[in-house]
């Protein structure tokens, strides 16, 4: 049971252990309801005379000693408290037995079953779920592991962190934090490689599945041999045990996990064969894998000091995952992707009322700050940081910060420090970027005289709960100049804004040029920048940086939708020529193209009219988006026809880049021809396609049309027992569903025999995509928020982590019209009122009230 008054922890309240432990002994003995875990810590007093408090939740003690000699302590909810009388002044041993029930723990955090499995989740605060412990993050220690197999004979497989010195004995000699600790024991069949390091070193390559899965496995270990190379040649770290092992469940409730050379993973980011897994599934997974590996430097050899110092580990593994990825693909296409989920995530995130800076100062339960704050803005900032000292200096700094920190538990001050000792530059206003919550709004105003172009930038940060009055920011401005002709007047160059108001001059150009402004998104602010569509226009057809290419168009795109929206205008001529000519460009990555064509999300579309006081209508909104896409299949017929038969990718499926970015394109157009032609290339193609990614792009675009009750059958038949594939069905039915249907879709889905809601991946694929379907669940009768309240009430108690989570749908509702507002507002309050709610939705919701 936890706390009765959920505590603020907050970041000015640390203090550092008392105690050091030297050494930590695990001995578990396997049972489904009455696990044993025997724990023996070599204990030295750092300030002899002080309490020693072990955290420790959900725990029956068994027995414990101090020395060998019986001690009788009394837990209390939350752990127990040694008094100082019973400790000895110098090192000591603390022994204790506890009793656990991983087959009872559907929270999915400790020590849990998955299908008969036994796995573990201790980030950031599982391990106290499983014995008595100092469980922070600066409190690291070297772990031995013994597992004895359950008696059952359930369990011939016994892995856990380290290196494996007998069976189901292991030994980690780097001293970790206990978030970092791992176990899994069951009937696991393995795929082997092996791994030659820079130096010359030997490392065994294990992917843990359960058997059948062994055939899905040889993407993950492909891209994780990659992301082991990477990391020596791009960053100089090599892998530092005889083993690195991979294991696949399928009850997790985030993506994966890094556990020191023991990764635990999302059956879904590691699962893939070409019937089952989309084009996206594989870019994922190699994303994932990288992500986890890299870890092992930036997470696990250097952790964090404490949980608020999360996005030091986040923001760096995130911004390395994404330079590998955009090294393996596209760094354009990388980019833009990475920018249209930093908008719809974080973007939407810092507008509301769960903004949080990217170093929090507060939290109530840190389960609930794993947010797109933490990781895709924390991921931007060092971008940033890159951007403005130069890619050299930055892996000098981080050369240093891996020679000065190894071994330790750091701070951001930490991090700062260490490029300010490889630069010589202060990084003070820089650091500002940690502490100050909201997306920071860049104003631009131009003039031009006598061959002297100036631009002068203005920045400002609205508040955000509890900030207020911000100070301005370091924002790197990269910025090109173009001529009228398309030419490149003035190549990029990056601009420092450190002012709230500051002039920038270009001097001795030919003409008033085009400005071509924050290229490759080089910070995460909005630009409010008046363009005329004539600039738009020559910046969509000239730019020479991918990105702003691509967002000349996004800006034509959104602003045609919102004239569609508030003056029911119909889109230009000019807009659906450009749009077409750039879908036809054989001189541009089809996958480039592909992104060009998609519209902008109906979310995005309400979170812009909102920013721009005018209340979103979410059923005009995807009328619009609606209509707006048939007048491009119309007008750009003869284009995607021609298309859809010379993107098509000849011989067996392939992964790569270059063959999805083909049939990505191809999908695209099946989409719109879809319009065109009542569903016969998508009914031809879903049912001849011998890969999940055209399969999946023809059944999708016959459920847009509400052309696919044949098609849901048929997939069902087809796919019903492979579980990733079938979350795709669930998922698809729920969020293409015409707005007035998406309700109903939903309880139907949650109806259905194969709806295990206790599975996080199938939960999210009923209710999650509910919530992706705007108009569908702001239905204005309140049905879809009163649905999807009711599912969070009844999965809290199981799975609060999950629950807590989901409860981020709510969090735009002081976006709608008081009539929403008011239904929403009802349901969290409902919500809220639940007897024995979980500290995690309450601590959400309660936020999400505020607003
Ligand atoms: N550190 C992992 C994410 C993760 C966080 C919390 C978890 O359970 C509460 C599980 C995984 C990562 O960044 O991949
Ligand atoms: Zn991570």
């Amino acid at each position: 049971m936890r706390d009765a008054a959920p505590q603020t922890i907050r970041l000015a309240d640390y203090t550092p252990y008392p105690f050091r432990i030297d050494h930590v002994e695990l001995i578990f003995s396997l049972a489904p309801t009455a696990t044993r875990v025997l724990s023996t810590l070599k204990v030295t007093p750092l300030q002899p005379g002080t309490d020693m408090r072990l955290d420790g939740e959900d725990l029956l003690l068994i027995r414990a000693a101090i020395d060998g000699a019986p001690v009788s302590v009394t837990p209390d909810a939350t752990g127990l408290t040694v008094p100082a009388a019973l400790l000895p002044d110098g090192p000591f041993t603390w022994e204790c037995e506890v009793q656990i029930a991983p087959a009872e723990n559907t929270a999915l955090e400790g020590l849990y079953m998955s299908k008969g499995m036994y796995c573990t989740q201790c980030e950031a605060e599982g391990f106290r779920k499983i014995t008595y412990y100092p469980d922070r993050p600066d409190v690291m220690a070297p772990f031995d592991v013994r597992i004895l197999a359950a008696e059952d004979g359930s369990t011939p497989v016994l892995l856990s962190n380290g290196n494996p010195t007998g069976h189901g004995r292991w030994t980690d000699p780097w001293p970790k934090p206990a978030y970092l600790f791992a176990l899994v024991a069951g009937d696991l069949v393995s795929v082997d490689d092996s791994f030659t390091t820079r130096s010359g070193r030997d490392i065994a390559l294990r992917i843990w599945v359960r058997p059948g899965d062994e055939g899905k496995c040889a993407y993950a270990m492909d891209a994780l041999k990659r992301s082991m190379r990477w990391d020596e040649t791009e960053y100089g770290r090599e892998y530092d045990l005889d083993i690195f092992q991979i294991v696949a469940v399928d009850d997790f409730n985030m993506g994966a996990m890094e556990n020191k050379g023991l990764n635990i993973f999302n059956s879904k980011y590691v699962l893939a064969s070409p019937e089952t897994a989309t084009d996206r599934d594989y870019e994922l997974i190699e994303g994932i894998i990288a992500h986890e590996y890299f870890h092992n430097w930036t997470g696990n050899r250097i952790t964090c000091r404490d949980w608020f110092q999360l996005c030091l580990k986040e923001g760096l593994t995130v911004f390395r995952d994404q330079q590998f990825s955009g090294d393996m693909r596209s760094h354009a296409v990388k980019r833009i992707d990475d920018v249209l989920m930093l908008r719809a995530r974080q973007f939407r995130e810092d507008a509301g009322p769960l903004a949080h800076p990217v170093r929090p100062e507060e939290y109530i339960e840190i389960n609930n700050f794993y947010t797109a704050t933490v990781y895709e803005k924390g991921a931007e900032v060092i971008g940033m940081l890159r951007t403005l000292i130069g890619p050299e200096a930055y892996r000098k700094g981080c050369d240093l910060y891996f020679e000065r920190h190894d071994g330790q538990a750091c701070t951001i001050e930490d991090w700062i420090a260490v490029f300010e000792d490889a630069t010589g530059r202060d990084l003070s206003q820089f650091k500002l970027w940690y502490s100050q919550a909201g997306t920071p709004r860049l104003d631009v105003a131009e003039a031009f005289s006598d061959g002297t172009y100036t631009l002068t930038l203005r920045q400002e940060t609205p508040d955000t709960p509890g900030q207020t009055d911000k100070a301005p920011q370091v924002i790197p401005v990269t910025v090109g100049l173009l001529g009228r002709d398309g030419r490149e007047l003035a190549p990029s160059t990056t601009l420092e804004l450190t002012e709230r108001t500051q002039s920038f001059r270009f001097d001795d150009l030919p003409e008033r040029p085009v400005p071509s402004l924050l290229r490759g998104f080089s910070a995460p602010v909005i630009l409010r920048h008046e363009v005329s569509r004539e600039d738009q226009l020559l910046l969509l057809a000239h730019d020479t940086d991918p990105f702003n290419k691509w967002e000349a168009g996004r800006s034509l795109a959104k602003s045609t939708l919102i004239a569609m929206v508030t003056e029911d205008t119909a889109p230009s001529e000019a807009f659906l020529d450009a749009l077409t000519t750039v879908a036809g460009d054989a001189s541009l990555d089809p996958a480039f193209r592909a992104l060009a064509l998609a519209l902008p999300s109906e979310d995005d579309l309400a979170q812009t009219l909102h920013a721009s006081g005018v209340t979103p209508d979410p059923d005009a909104i995807h009328a619009a988006r609606q209509s707006l896409t048939r007048a491009i299949a119309a007008h750009a017929e003869p284009t995607l026809s021609a298309l859809y038969d010379t993107m098509a990718v000849p011989g067996p499926y392939t992964p790569d880049a270059k063959a999805a970015g083909r049939r990505a394109l191809r999908g695209t157009a099946l989409r719109l021809l879809s319009e065109r032609d009542n569903g016969d290339r998508a009914r031809a193609q879903f049912l001849s396609a011998d890969n999940m990614t055209e399969q999946l792009a023809a059944f999708s675009a016959l459920l847009i049309i509400g052309q696919g009750s044949a098609a849901v059958g048929t997939f069902y038949e087809q796919w019903h027992e492979d579980r990733l594939v079938m979350d795709k069905w669930f998922a698809l039915q729920v969020s293409l569903a015409p707005p007035e249907k998406a309700v109903r879709a939903c309880k139907a889905l949650a109806a259905h025999a194969d709806f295990d809601w206790k599975n996080p991946n199938r939960f999210r694929s009923a209710l999650g995509a509910l919530t992706m379907n705007a108009a569908g669940f702001h239905n204005p009768s309140g049905e879809g928020y009163e649905l999807l309240a009711d599912w969070l009430i009844r999965l809290d108690p199981v799975n609060p982590q999950t629950a807590a989570r989901m409860t981020t749908a709510f969090d735009s509702w002081r976006r709608y019209d008081t009539n929403r507002q008011r239904l929403i507002k009802m349901e969290l309050e409902r919500i809220a009122a639940t007897p024995g709610l979980s500290r995690d939705v309450t601590e959400m919701v309660g936020r999400i009230l505020a607003a």
